[in-house]
């Protein structure tokens, strides 16, 4: 019975801090539920190379950045510029524990490489939050046309093996 009642006690949580339609979300990227939320847009996204970062996560939604940012690519790798203006970047939000969360870290070498901050969130459904997601102080390559990294010719479908910032399976 008390298990039951933390289950949906944590079902609520998680719920609460996924937003409402129109209303601005927590202002911290927490679900509520000892998990964290976190916005993807190059290659954690769903189809492409380290999707398989983010086993055990909970998929909360497609959507795209409250504000509008650059979006750059090289080598088929994308770096989110934050204050560019450009437009709104597109990706997806997941529900993700402290070691999900830890192996994201590792994989984009945060803070060096890809810094983690909060972001604002519009959800396609219209709810509104506030996730992590990697932003990238000093992009590499050429902005692309449009923030949607799925647009962009030459996103890469898996890093190749002699990047040193690729994702080895372990
Ligand atoms: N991986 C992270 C940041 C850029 C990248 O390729 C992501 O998908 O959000």
């Amino acid at each position: 019975m008390v298990l039951l009642y933390n289950f949906f006690a944590r079902k609520r949580a998680a719920e609460s801090a996924e937003g409402q339609p129109g209303k601005p979300g927590p202002e911290v990227p927490g679900t509520g539920d000892g998990r964290s939320h976190v916005f993807v847009y190059g290659t954690l996204r769903r189809g492409f190379s380290n999707h398989r970062f983010l086993t055990g996560a909970r998929f909360v939604g497609p959507g795209r950045t409250a504000e509008s940012h650059g979006l750059y690519l090289e080598d088929g790798i994308p770096y989110l510029a934050a204050g560019e203006g450009r437009y709104p970047v597109v990706g997806e939000v997941y529900a993700v524990d402290a070691a999900i969360l830890a192996g994201l870290d590792e994989l984009e070498e945060h803070p060096r490489v890809y810094a983690r901050r909060p972001a604002a969130i519009v959800l396609d459904d219209g709810r509104r939050l506030v996730a992590w997601a990697y932003f990238a102080d000093e992009p590499r390559g050429a902005p692309l046309a449009s923030g949607d990294f799925a647009d962009a010719r030459g996103a890469s479908p898996r890093r190749g093996p002699d990047d040193p910032g690729g994702a080895a399976p372990r």
